[in-house]
């Protein structure tokens, strides 16, 4: 076995299916930074899985871009971690046929997200597979521990499977990779129904949705309407007060306190609305800055993501090779 497998590697991939959110921001890339140093990072933009549902292609590029943008100006990259883009790197693809070729219908088709969307007609034939490239993505970077939330574990689940069938049918050949539940991030609720979890693919104009991306007027705006309760105390209590909690929850989190903590501080929802604008303000607005700079000299952002692209090469071909000889594909 390749001495690479011991080695401990973070990897994650976020799917360009909308403009990233301040949930992304706070229940992602920021921990991505946070770990740097203490793993050896691989973080991608998983530009492949966007293309199971319909999709627009000139948006989808331009998505592609801004989010690997957002990962550099987060301060993802450089010689910290490895940032590139899924299909800059074709060995997914290329061990994701490898992985189709091992894996059954039968557990395809057991996939919630196949289960729940694959009845439609015009399904695209990606998102029976998808998983197989989702496996791939994970195998080829021998990461021993993937940290997953409850929607993810299904998929973990099967690359552990296809890994371990894989190496009694053609000899040991990729590390299983264990499943472990992914330490409690803040999740970060919509500002209009703080039932919901805020997420990118809502509709562009969705109120309840901070972008990483939006203005401070937008930003100040967003928050100001932010759905609150009647009873004007600034109280946390996410059971009867979900809307002033998530407000605590999110200032919390950018001033690393305690939302209860945090609470008797306020008289009203003015000035907590106000704190969590600034706090919001602070945060995002030097990424937002840098982000445009990149987007504006695209050859440095394309060159940036092609040195990524190339270390996470050199990484998976050793695993490609390994699994393409095992299967005697010469
Ligand atoms: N609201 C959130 N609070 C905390 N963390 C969040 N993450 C996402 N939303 C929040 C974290 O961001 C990473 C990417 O997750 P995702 O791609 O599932 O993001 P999403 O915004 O929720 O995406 P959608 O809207 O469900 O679109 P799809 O799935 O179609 O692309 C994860 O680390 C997640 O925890």
């Amino acid at each position: 076995m390749n001495t690479a497998a011991t080695r401990e590697r973070d990897l994650s991939g976020i799917t360009p299916s909308g403009h990233l959110t301040l949930g992304n921001h706070l229940g992602a890339l920021r921990r991505f930074v946070q770990r740097q140093g203490r793993r050896e990072g691989f973080y991608f933009i998983a530009d492949l899985h966007a293309l199971t549902m319909p999709h627009d292609p000139v948006r989808h590029r331009l998505l592609t871009l801004s989010t690997g943008a957002l990962f550099l100006a987060a301060g993802l990259g450089a010689d910290r971690s490895v940032v590139f883009v899924q299909s800059h790197v074709p060995a997914h693809v290329e061990m994701a046929y490898l992985l189709e070729c091992t894996a059954h219908v039968g557990e395809l088709s057991r996939m919630i997200q196949f289960k729940e969307k694959g009845g439609r007609p015009g399904t695209r034939a990606s998102l029976f597979t998808y998983p197989c490239l989702m496996a791939a993505d994970i195998l080829l970077y021998e990461a021993r521990s993937v940290p997953v939330g409850g929607d993810q574990s299904q998929h973990v689940e099967l690359t552990r499977d296809l890994a371990e069938r894989f190496n009694v049918t053609y000899g040991e050949t990729f590390v299983v990779p264990e499943l472990v539940p992914a330490a409690l991030a803040a999740r970060v609720a919509d500002l209009q129904h703080p039932a919901r979890k805020m997420s990118k693919s809502a509709p562009d104009d969705a109120a309840g949705v901070l972008r990483m991306l939006d203005s401070p007027d937008v930003i100040a705006s967003k928050i100001r309407r932010a759905v609150t309760d009647s009873d004007g105390e600034v109280r946390y209590d996410p059971e009867t007060k979900p809307g002033v909690s998530n407000l605590l929850e999110i200032l919390a989190a950018l001033v690393g306190s305690d939302p209860a903590g945090l609470a008797p501080r306020f008289r009203g929802y003015g000035p907590l609305k106000a704190s969590v604008t600034d706090a919001v303000i602070a945060e995002l607005g030097p990424i937002r800055r840098r982000h445009d700079e990149l987007m504006a000299d695209p050859a440095e952002l394309v060159r940036l993501l092609d040195a990524g692209a190339e270390r996470a090469h050199s990484a998976a071909a050793t695993v490609l090779t390994r699994a393409r000889k095992a299967m005697g594909v010469a």
